[in-house]
């Protein structure tokens, strides 16, 4: 991937969506690491850190889901049209919240990343302990286990990050960007 390629990419959105532990996070940050050592302007909205800040008033209800993804969605909008190259990490687990916040972009800006890894993976990983939580019934409504997650249908970008190299997957999101 030369510089010009990378140059050439504008402000735009790329969403990752995908089970908890899958590696959207690591995903973001590699992302976005490679972006700004050549000089892009990036911003990293994630979840987990925006779960104790903006969104700390929601939980994991269907339509809490509903609303976290909605407010991120405008503040990636606002911070594209600022000129930034958003990456957005949410679990995101419902097709339709994930196509309203499409609907906010034009066309181009918003970049489906299907960050995949089967649901036996990221619970023998359980970074963070969640899993286990889960399935002793000390954490309800979560993702995989008694929440559900919808596959996009047509995501711009499917990576299985269970079996990518981190920045194979990185170079392929690149080159989309770049080409698009
Ligand atoms: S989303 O479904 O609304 O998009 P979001 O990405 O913001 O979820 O937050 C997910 C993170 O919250 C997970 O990575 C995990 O650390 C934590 N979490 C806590 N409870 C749950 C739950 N019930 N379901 C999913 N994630 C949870």
């Amino acid at each position: 991937m030369n510089k010009q390629a990378i140059t050439n990419i504008k402000p735009c959105c790329i969403w990752l969506t995908g089970l908890s532990g899958a590696g959207k996070s690591t995903l973001a940050i590699a992302l976005s690491d490679k972006l700004s050592g050549q000089g892009k302007h990036t911003f990293i909205l994630d979840g987990d850190v925006l779960r104790k800040g903006l969104n700390q008033d929601l939980g994991f209800s269907d339509a809490d889901r509903t609303e976290n993804i909605r407010r991120v969605g405008e503040v990636a909008k606002l911070m594209v049209q600022a000129g930034l190259i958003v990456i957005v990490a949410l679990i995101s687990p419902f097709a339709k919240d994930r196509s309203l916040a499409r609907a906010l972009f034009k066309e181009g800006e918003f970049i489906e990343v299907f960050v995949d890894a089967p649901l036996a993976t990221c619970e023998l990983r359980d970074v963070k302990g969640l899993y286990a939580k889960a399935r002793m019934g000390e954490l309800t409504s979560f993702t995989g286990i008694d929440s559900s997650y919808e596959h996009p249908a047509k995501p711009e970008i499917h990576i299985h990050s269970d079996q990518e190299d981190l920045q194979y997957s990185v170079l392929r999101m690149i080159k989309y960007l770049a080409n698009s």
